[in-house]
């Protein structure tokens, strides 16, 4: 069976009903330290704290788990207001992992690294997958440092753990929770509230962006992809699209004409100006196949178009 933690989370929630769907219901043991939203709460789900190695072993042993997709982790945003639970969750749980997989031979692991490995010295556009990583923020040094704790347990212990640098991931399934990226999420709520919308970027903070549909699909692609495609066991570049709060807003514009932003940065654009505003994912799409289907104007029309289906009531609470 599969153990999802983090399933809570943005990415969580969303990979645990794709698992379910392609493996089935029961295959997929949900777990996370908060409570499971509707969307998942209809199959298996445990509380489970990461930091704890032997509450994961339990969880291991109880559902004989063969794959552990490891989401669970403090996003940059928060991680740069929790240094210290930023490092140990993001750490500890990713080592606790690891260890269990090779104590335990299990099959496969996906853990989540990101954009957030490079720094201020990357090249800021078309940001290769080997250039210098010398992150500035809490969660981009855990980021380097499990890249790291991967290879080393792929290469003397034959673990066969899978990683991809994701971009900013924009759904409308679920909600983020404290990444610098959030903002792209949170104004198409305000655009379909006809509320105006508060950027805490500047206007041409570009960031690598992805729809959570292409997202998934990737994630996919990879944990299926035969061993012997897989080249890189730090993480793969992953990119889709890249683009401003401008040229967000003015997407959303051509459906609601009436939106307006405004920039009011805070302690998060400090964390955006170092990283790249644009990706180059070529070795995932050479060696595995990897391939966008979501460029901006597909993705705001998707999200303008499913959240009120989606997400009713988040359209009514006035704030
Ligand atoms: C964050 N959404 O903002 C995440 C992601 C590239 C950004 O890692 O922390």
């Amino acid at each position: 069976k599969i153990l999802i933690t983090g399933a809570c989370g943005q990415l969580g929630s969303e990979l645990t009903e794709k698992l379910r769907s392609i493996y089935g219901k029961e295959e997929v043991v949900a777990t996370d330290i908060q409570d499971p939203p509707e969307s998942i709460s209809d199959g298996p789900f445990e509380y489970l704290d990461v930091m704890k190695k032997d509450a994961i072993a339990k969880v291991i042993d109880e559902h004989d788990i063969k794959e552990v997709y490891h989401l669970a982790a403090l996003l940059s945003a928060k991680a740069e207001q929790n240094i210290e639970l930023g490092w140990k969750l993001n750490m500890d749980g990713l080592l606790h992992v690891l260890n269990l997989a090779k104590e335990k031979s299990l099959d496969k692991i996906f853990w989540p690294s990101s954009i957030a490995v490079f720094g201020p010295d990357a090249p800021s556009k078309d940001t290769g997958q080997n250039v210098a990583l010398n992150p500035t923020t809490v969660y981009g040094i855990s980021k380097m440092a499990g890249e790291q704790w991967c290879s080393y347990f792929h290469e003397n212990f034959g673990v066969d753990v899978r990683s991809l640098r994701y971009p900013g991931l924009i759904g409308y399934k679920s909600l983020p929770g404290g990444g610098t990226t959030d903002y792209a999420v949170d104004i198409h709520y305000k655009a379909l509230k006809n509320e105006p919308f508060s950027c805490f970027l500047d206007k041409d903070n570009a960031l690598p962006m992805m729809y959570m549909e292409d997202a998934i699909d990737a994630t996919i692609q990879l944990m299926q992809a035969d061993e012997s495609d897989i080249e890189i066991r730090t993480s793969y570049n992953l990119s889709a699209i890249s683009f401003t709060p401008e040229e967000i807003a003015e997407a959303i514009k051509k459906h609601m004409p009436g939106f307006e932003i405004s920039y009011d940065p805070d302690y998060r654009k400090k964390i955006a100006d170092s990283w790249p505003d644009s990706i180059d994912d070529s070795p995932a799409r050479e060696q595995w196949g990897w391939n966008h289907e979501y460029d901006l104007n597909k993705m705001v029309g998707d999200m303008l178009a499913n959240i009120p289906k989606a997400n009713p009531e988040m359209l009514k609470a006035k704030e």
